[in-house]
C-alpha cells in the first residue's frame, strides 16, 4: 500500500477561461478523488497550474491585440480564481511562467542533454524571410491540396476536414503577415521515443492492464504504430530558452515543459511550506508515492508515453500509477469550442448562479463522460436540480430538521427500540461505505455519486413511509426514534456527499452540528470512517439554523442561458457564411463542347405573366409565360431563393424551349428557366438587358 498520493490535473492553457468540458473531464473528478482521500485522513497533495507557453496563448494575444504576457496574466488569474470559487481544492495552483518553473524545466532539459538522452536533427522547415521566423503548423496557411479551399491551416483544412501537413499546402504563406514562405534548414533536439518502445510496452501493456479501456486502447495503438523520435524544442520566441550554447531563438516545446510543471509546482509549495509538505523529492522520487494524472482524452499520449519516457530518461522519478482520462462533453448537441464561443464558461456560470457551485458539480458528475462522449443540456441541468437535489436530498433533510425543531425544540431526540422497518432501513445503507469506496478507488465517480443519492432516497422514503408528522399526535416516543434515525441519515449524507458536493455538506453540517469545529474533517465525527454509523449525532445535541439545502431553479434562468446560446449560434452561422462568401471562387470550366452541341439547345425569351408557389412543394415555383407562341407553363425549383415570387412578374426571362414536357406535382412543365447560382447558393433568374420580342431566340 502506498503511503501518499500525488494527484495532478492537466494544466489548462492560459488562453481563455475554463469551461464545463474541462470541468467534467478533469477537475471535478480529480477534486472528488482528492476530497475523498482527505476525508479518509490520507496524505495527499493536489497539484494544478496554468500552461502559459505554446502557440495557443500567442494566437490569443494576436487576436486580442495585446502582449502574450498580458494574455497569460489575465487568464491565469481568471482561471485560478474561478477554480477557487468553484471549490476545486488545489493545494497549489501555479503557472509555467514562474521563475521556479523556468529554472526547473531548463535544468531538467540540461541534465538529459548532458547525459546524451537527446538526438539532434536538422530538417527543412517553413520560414518567413521577411520576419525572420520559422512557423508552426497552425501559423501556416495555404490552398488545400484536396478541396482547393483557400486558407487551409498547416495541420487541417476546415473546409473539407482533411488532416494536413504544411508540406502539402499549395502556396503556403504566413497566416499573420500573408508573406510567402521558403524552406530553411533548422536543427532541433529530439527525444528518441523509439528507444523506449519496449520498456513502454511492458510498463503499460503488461503492468497496467487496469487502466481505463480508452486510455489503454489509445496507448496500445500508439505503441502498435511504432514510436518515433519527437522534437522537444521549437523555433519560437515565447517559451523557455533552450539552455544550450548556439540555441538562440529556440525554446523548449510546450509539451516538454508543461508536464514538468507538475514537479516544479510541487517544489514551489514544498519550498514555501516545508513543515506541512516536506521535501518535493518525497512526492516525486519515493516509490511509496502514488502518482495519479487526471487528464482529458486528447492528452493521453503525452501523459502515458511522452512524459513517462522523459521521467525514465532522467531515471530518478516515479511513474504515474494511473491516468484516469475522460471522453468529451458536448453542449446542447454540439462540440464545445473556445474559438466558436460554444461553451458554458465557469466564471460566467459562477456569476449567473451564485451559491450554486454544487448544482453544476452534481450535474457534471451525474453526466460525466467517463466511458463515452456525453451531452450537457440546460434542461437536464434544471431537471437534476429540481427533481433530485431539491426533491430528494433537500426535501429529506429539510423535513427531518424542521420536524425536530417543531417537536423536540431543535435537539436530537432520544431513540427507543427500533422496529423491523427501522432495521430494514439501516440494513439498506450499511454497505454504503464499502460500495462508495470501491467505486471511488476505481475512478467511477458517476456511479459513486448515484450511490450517495441513493442514500438520500432511502432517507426520503423512510420519512414518507413512517409519517412522523402524523405519529406526533399519538406517539411521541416513536416520533423521536424516527427523527433521530432521520438525523443520523442526514449526518451520513453529509459524509457521503462531501467529495461531490462540498458546499452543501458544509451547510448541512452547520445545520446538524453547528458546534463541531474539528479540522480537518478526518478528525471530526464526519470523517469517512464513520460513514454507515447511526450514532453520529449524540442525543440532546442542538441543531443550528435551518435553511434550504437546495433551491428550485426556475424556467426563466434556464431560458436566459438558452437565449445566450441561440445568439451565439446565430453569430457563428453568420460568420461562417461570411467566410464562405469571402472564400468563394468560380467553379472550374467544364470540358470543351462545340457550337453544334450548343445549337441543339433552343433558348428563348418570354415575359413572366404570373409566378406562384406550387401548393405542397417547398421547392417549386410555377411560371405562366408569354412566349410569343401562345404561352406556356414552366416549373422551376427556385422557391427557396424567392420568398416573394411576384417580384418576377413582368420580367423577361430566358428558358429552354425544347425540353420534352415533364409532370411534377400534377402540373406539366414545358421547359426550363435559366438561373445563375450565386456564392451563397441562391438562384437568380436571368433577364435580358433591354426589352425584346417574346419568343426571340438566344444564341
Ligand atoms: N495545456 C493541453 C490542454 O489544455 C495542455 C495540457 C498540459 S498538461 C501538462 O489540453
Ligand atoms: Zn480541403
Amino acid at each position: 500500500m502506498f503511503k501518499r498520493t500525488l494527484v495532478t490535473t492537466a494544466l489548462p492553457y492560459a488562453n481563455g477561461p475554463v469551461h464545463i468540458g474541462h470541468l467534467a473531464g478533469v477537475y471535478v473528478p480529480a477534486d472528488i478523488y482528492v476530497r475523498y482521500l482527505r476525508l479518509k485522513g490520507r496524505d495527499v497533495l493536489f497539484v494544478g497550474g496554468s500552461d502559459e507557453h505554446g502557440v495557443p496563448v500567442t494566437i490569443r494575444a494576436r487576436k486580442e491585440g495585446i502582449t502574450t504576457q498580458e494574455v497569460v496574466d489575465r487568464y491565469h488569474e481568471l482561471i485560478k480564481s474561478s477554480f477557487e470559487r468553484f471549490g476545486i481544492s488545489f493545494d497549489v495552483y501555479s503557472r509555467t511562467t514562474s521563475a521556479i518553473h523556468h529554472k526547473f524545466a531548463s535544468d531538467y532539459f540540461r541534465k538529459l542533454y548532458d547525459n546524451g538522452k537527446f538526438i539532434e536533427q536538422t530538417t527543412e522547415q517553413f520560414y518567413d524571410p521577411e520576419t525572420g521566423h520559422f512557423l508552426t503548423d497552425r501559423n501556416i496557411r495555404g490552398e488545400c491540396p484536396h478541396c482547393h479551399a483557400a486558407g487551409a491551416y498547416g495541420d487541417q483544412c476546415e473546409k473539407c476536414g482533411s488532416t494536413l501537413s504544411p508540406e502539402e499546402l499549395i502556396n503556403p504563406y504566413n497566416a499573420e503577415t500573408g508573406n510567402p514562405l521558403v524552406k530553411k534548414p533548422t536543427s532541433h533536439w529530439y527525444l528518441p521515443l523509439d528507444q523506449y518502445q519496449q520498456w513502454l510496452e511492458k510498463w503499460i501493456l503488461e503492468d497496467h492492464k487496469e487502466w481505463r479501456p480508452n486510455v489503454y486502447g489509445q496507448c496500445k495503438s500508439w505503441l502498435d504504430g511504432g514510436l518515433r523520435p519527437r522534437a522537444v524544442t521549437r523555433d519560437l520566441d515565447w517559451g523557455i530558452p533552450v539552455p544550450v550554447e548556439g540555441a538562440e531563438g529556440k525554446v523548449l516545446y510546450v509539451w516538454f515543459d508543461a508536464p514538468i510543471g507538475y514537479i516544479s509546482n510541487t517544489k514551489e509549495i514544498c519550498d514555501a511550506q516545508p513543515e506541512k509538505w516536506g521535501k518535493w523529492e518525497t512526492w516525486w522520487k519515493d516509490q511509496d508515492t502514488r502518482l495519479i494524472h487526471f487528464i482529458g482524452k486528447d492528452n493521453i499520449v503525452f501523459h502515458c508515453i511522452v512524459f513517462p519516457a522523459m521521467l525514465k530518461a532522467d531515471g530518478s522519478y516515479i511513474l504515474p500509477d494511473n491516468v484516469p482520462s475522460n471522453e468529451f462533453l458536448n453542449l446542447e448537441g454540439d462540440k464545445i469550442s473556445t474559438s466558436r464561443n460554444w461553451a458554458v464558461w465557469l466564471n460566467e456560470y459562477l456569476d449567473d448562479f451564485p451559491g450554486k457551485q454544487d448544482v453544476l458539480r452534481y450535474v457534471l458528475t451525474a453526466n460525466a463522460p467517463e466511458t463515452k462522449d456525453n451531452d450537457f443540456t440546460w434542461a437536464d441541468f434544471q431537471a437534476r436540480n429540481n427533481n433530485e437535489l431539491v426533491a430528494i436530498y433537500g426535501n429529506f433533510v429539510n423535513r427531518a430538521l424542521v420536524l425536530t425543531k417543531k417537536y423536540f425544540e431543535g435537539k436530537v431526540p432520544k431513540t427507543s427500540d427500533f422496529t423491523d422497518y427501522d432495521r430494514a432501513t439501516i440494513d439498506e445503507f450499511k454497505n454504503v461505505k464499502a460500495q462508495l469506496e470501491s467505486l471511488l478507488e476505481d475512478f467511477k465517480f458517476r456511479e459513486a455519486q448515484k450511490e450517495a443519492m441513493n442514500l438520500a432516497r432511502i432517507g426520503n422514503k423512510y420519512l414518507a413511509d413512517t409519517e412522523p408528522w402524523k405519529l406526533a399526535k399519538t406517539d411521541m416516543e416513536r416520533t423521536a426514534t424516527i427523527l433521530n434515525l432521520s438525523l443520523q441519515i442526514a449526518a451520513n449524507l453529509s459524509i457521503a456527499f462531501e467529495p461531490f458536493l462540498p458546499f452543501s455538506s458544509d451547510k448541512l453540517r452547520q445545520m446538524i452540528a453547528p458546534l463541531s469545529t474539528a479540522s480537518p474533517l478526518s478528525n471530526s465525527p464526519f470523517k469517512w470512517e464513520n460513514l454507515g454509523r447511526i450514532d453520529l449525532l449524540p442525543e440532546g445535541q442542538s441543531l443550528g439554523e435551518v435553511s434550504l439545502l437546495f433551491e428550485k431553479i426556475e424556467d426563466d434562468a434556464i431560458q436566459a442561458q438558452l437565449d445566450r446560446l441561440a445568439r451565439i449560434k446565430a453569430e457563428n452561422e453568420a460568420a461562417a457564411k461570411e467566410a464562405e462568401l469571402a472564400n468563394w471562387k468560380p467553379a472550374a470550366i467544364k470540358a470543351d463542347t462545340s457550337i453544334d452541341e450548343f445549337d441543339k439547345m433552343d433558348i428563348r425569351v418570354a415575359t413572366v405573366l404570373d409566378c406562384q408557389p406550387v401548393k405542397k412543394s417547398e421547392r417549386l415555383l410555377q411560371f405562366t409565360l408569354d412566349d410569343g407562341m401562345g404561352g406556356r407553363t414552366i416549373l422551376s425549383g427556385i422557391a427557396q431563393s424567392y420568398p416573394d415570387p411576384s417580384v418576377l412578374i413582368g420580367k423577361q426571362v430566358l428558358f429552354i424551349a425544347n425540353f420534352p414536357p415533364r409532370k411534377m406535382m400534377g402540373i406539366e412543365s414545358q421547359g426550363m428557366i435559366l438561373s445563375a447560382v450565386d456564392a451563397d447558393g441562391k438562384l437568380v433568374v436571368t433577364t435580358v438587358s433591354r426589352e425584346v420580342k417574346n419568343g426571340a431566340q438566344v444564341g
